[in-house]
């Protein structure tokens, strides 16, 4: 995106835009993120994907209740909240789109590919720890960002239309792994029957790692990324830390022979969420780690494949062929994850 859009936006919220160096920063899909150094100070600005999030006032909204029940209720947690632009709100509309700004936090730092269980630990840690400390907020005051994001039955239904009205050569080309996924279809089952039995809670919904704020010991801070935290179910939290944290590599990798499941980062992952929710969870939820990986793996296949399908209509695609690729790499994790023993 040209340079001088960015400015502007960064003018809106009272900078000279000459004295702003802007870098891009992070690797999401959906949203573009900037590194902006101005006056000796780090920001991130961010544009908000506003043919996705229909409604970014939606996603400020949210940000402002839950930066308002922190300082309220947990003075010392970390919550890393927007700047306030000129004219008082903090997202500001330009011809170009949505654009919002945060403070970036000092001595931090983010992780783009996990290494060490321990870092699998921090991360769910903290995002029990988000959970856990919103247990008193309630959960419906939030406004949905987007609505059934992690409804498996909508993206199920999804994929069985991007079947019957997709690009037919590209189905013919994925019949082996459409049949897979038609296959695993005791997943939705399950899910149907199992989600009202779960408390609806303030969930993340996209708990990959580099959505954690860690310190210069590597100790988790705080999360980021805000704007899908909605009501949800713990499994779409826990789920989405074991499909992007627990296999050494991630959903753009080719060579599926390196897709595998580590048994020590599971180990962690579910120590480090139970070290803040475990009063606040079920015993019947606590029987559900392992299915949250299976059923989070399983949405995503499906949305990846449907979206090949559908011509990369909502991922885009760097190469021809790449959202086949990502299919065939959560389809092939999803196998390993089923037939992983927890012990
Ligand atoms: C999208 O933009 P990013 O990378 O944070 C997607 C997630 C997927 C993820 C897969 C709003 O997240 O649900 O898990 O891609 N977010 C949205 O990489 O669709
Ligand atoms: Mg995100």
């Amino acid at each position: 995106m040209n340079l001088q859009l960015m400015k502007q936006a960064m003018h809106l919220f009272g900078f000279d835009e000459l004295d702003c160096v802007i870098l891009p920063f992070g690797n999401g899909l959906i949203n573009e993120t900037w590194l902006i150094k101005a006056n000796s100070k780090k920001y991130i600005l961010q544009r908000i994907n506003h043919y996705i999030f229909k409604k970014p006032e939606n996603i400020a909204f949210n940000i402002r209740m839950l930066a308002d029940y922190f300082r309220k209720n947990f003075p010392t947690y970390l919550f890393v909240s927007t700047c306030t632009a000129i004219d008082g709100t903090d997202l500001v509309k330009t011809k170009t789109g949505y654009f919002r700004l945060f403070h970036f936090v000092e001595d931090s730092h983010t992780i783009d590919v996990i290494e060490d269980p321990a870092q699998a630990f921090e991360a769910a840690k903290q995002f029990g720890k988000f959970s856990a400390l919103l247990s008193g907020f309630k959960t419906t005051d939030l406004k949905i960002t987007l609505s059934d994001f992690h409804n498996l039955s909508l993206r199920f239904e999804q994929f069985e239309i991007s079947l019957k009205t997709g690009n037919s050569s590209r189905i013919l080309q994925s019949r082996n792994w459409i049949y897979f996924l038609l296959q695993q279809k005791n997943i939705l089952s399950k899910y149907e029957i199992c989600k009202n039995k779960f408390k609806l809670r303030c969930i993340h919904h996209d708990t990959k790692i580099s959505n954690v704020l860690f310190d210069e010991y590597d100790k988790g801070m705080c999360v980021i990324d805000l704007d899908t935290v909605m009501p949800g179910y713990f499994i779409s939290d826990v789920g989405d830390m074991m499909r992007t944290y627990l296999c050494p590599v991630g959903e753009d990798e080719k060579d599926f022979s390196k897709i595998t499941i580590r048994k020590e980062f599971y180990d962690a992952l579910v120590s480090g969420y139970l070290s803040e929710m475990e009063g606040e969870l079920s015993t019947n939820e606590k029987k559900h780690f392992h299915y949250a990986g299976v059923f989070m793996i399983y949405m995503q296949a499906l949305r990846f494949l449907t979206d090949y399908i559908n011509e990369d209509v909502y991922y885009g695609a760097k190469y021809e062929g790449h959202n086949l690729i990502r299919a065939g790499n959560q389809i092939t994790l999803l196998q390993k994850m089923i037939d992983f023993n927890p012990g």
